[in-house]
C-alpha cells in the first residue's frame, strides 16, 4: 500500500511539472492560457496519466518517452470536464473543488478553453519525438478515436439524449463505455503503443482497462449519492437532481458495490502473470472502494 501511494504521487509529480511546462512562456492572448492552465493544474486524481505511464513500464517502456502521451489524455479529459460543466450540459458550478471555469472566466472563454486544450492534445503528441512517426500516428489514432464521436463525444451525446428517459442497463453500460471507459482505456492504450508492446500484453491492458473503466463509474454512482461535495470537490446528487438513469436507480447500492468489487477482481486477473503487474492490480482494488 505505502509503495503504490509514493509511486501514485511521484508519477503525479512528473505528470503535473510536464502539465506545467506545456503552455509555459507563450505570448500572452487573453484569457485563454491562464483559463486553459485554471482547470488542467486544478489537481485531480490524474487516474488517466498515472494509468498511461504504469502501463508503459509495465510493457518495459521509457517512462520518459511516454509523459506526452499522458499530458496528451489528461488534457483531453479536463476538456471534457469544462464542457461537461458548461450549463448547455450539466450546468455545474464547482468541479476539483474550485468553480467551474465557466464561473471564473465566462461560458465563451470556457468553450475556447476546452476546444484549446483538445486541439493542443494532439499537437503534444505530433511533438513527442522520443517516440517514432509510427507511435507518435498511433497514438493520435487511438486518443482520436477515444475522444470523438466512436467515443468519449458519443456518450456524452447518448447521455444528454437519456435525461428524463429510464435507460435499461445495457443502454447504460453503453453510454458509460464510451462516455468514461473509453479514454480510460484509451489511456492504457497508449502506455502500451509507447512501450511497443507485444499483442498479448496489449489485449491483457484492454482487459483490465474495461473491467476498470466500467467499475470506475459505477463506484462514481455510488458516490454521487453517499459522499458529499467537500469530499468529491464536485456537486453530489446531481445525476438524481437531472432524472439520470444511473447503476444505482438500476441496481441499488449494494448490488452496486459488490459489481464494483467484482470488476476490480476480474481487472486483476487480466494481469494474472505479467511480471511487474502488481501496481496496477492495487490500483485497482484501491479504486474499489475510492471515496473522490
Ligand atoms: C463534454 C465531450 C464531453 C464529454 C464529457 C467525462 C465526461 C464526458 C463527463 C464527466 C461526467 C462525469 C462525472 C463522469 C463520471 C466519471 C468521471 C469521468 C469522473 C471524472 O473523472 P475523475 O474522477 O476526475 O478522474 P478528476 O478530477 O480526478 O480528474
Amino acid at each position: 500500500m505505502k509503495a503504490l501511494k509514493e509511486r501514485l504521487a511521484s508519477d503525479a509529480t512528473v505528470i503535473e511539472a510536464s502539465l506545467r511546462q506545456i503552455f509555459a512562456g507563450l505570448p500572452p492572448r487573453g484569457d485563454i492560457y491562464p483559463a486553459m492552465e485554471y482547470s488542467l493544474l486544478a489537481g485531480g486524481k490524474r487516474l488517466r496519466p498515472i494509468l498511461t505511464l504504469e502501463c508503459c513500464r509495465l510493457c518495459g517502456g521509457d517512462v520518459e518517452a511516454a509523459l506526452p502521451l499522458a499530458c496528451a489524455v489528461e488534457m483531453v479529459h479536463t476538456y471534457s470536464l469544462i464542457h461537461d460543466d458548461l450549463p448547455a450540459m450539466d450546468n455545474d458550478d464547482l468541479r476539483r473543488g474550485k468553480p467551474t471555469n465557466h464561473k471564473v472566466f465566462g461560458e465563451t472563454t470556457a468553450i475556447l478553453a476546452g476546444d484549446g486544450l483538445l486541439t493542443a492534445a494532439f499537437g503534444v503528441i505530433a511533438g513527442a519525438f522520443a517516440l517514432s512517426e509510427s507511435q507518435r500516428l498511433a497514438a493520435i489514432q487511438a486518443l482520436s478515436a477515444a475522444a470523438g464521436p466512436r467515443g468519449m463525444v458519443g456518450g456524452q451525446m447518448l447521455d444528454m439524449d437519456g435525461e428524463d428517459r429510464a435507460l435499461s442497463r445495457s443502454e447504460l453500460e453503453e453510454l458509460q463505455s464510451l462516455k468514461t471507459g473509453a479514454l480510460i482505456g484509451c489511456a492504457t492504450h497508449l502506455g502500451c503503443i509507447a512501450a511497443g508492446a507485444d499483442e498479448k500484453t496489449r489485449q491483457a491492458v484492454e482487459g483490465y482497462a474495461q473491467r476498470l473503466g466500467l467499475a470506475f463509474q459505477v463506484r462514481d454512482d455510488i458516490l454521487d449519492v453517499t459522499s458529499t461535495t467537500e469530499e468529491l470537490g464536485k456537486p453530489i446528487g446531481s445525476d438524481a437532481e437531472q432524472g439520470k438513469t444511473t447503476f444505482v436507480t438500476l441496481l441499488g447500492l449494494e448490488e452496486c458495490q459488490r459489481w464494483v468489487e467484482k470488476l476490480s477482481c476480474e481487472a486483476c486477473a487480466c494481469l494474472e502473470g505479467l511480471a511487474g503487474a502488481e501496481l496496477l492490480q492495487e490500483l485497482a482494488q484501491t479504486l474499489a472502494s475510492r471515496e473522490n
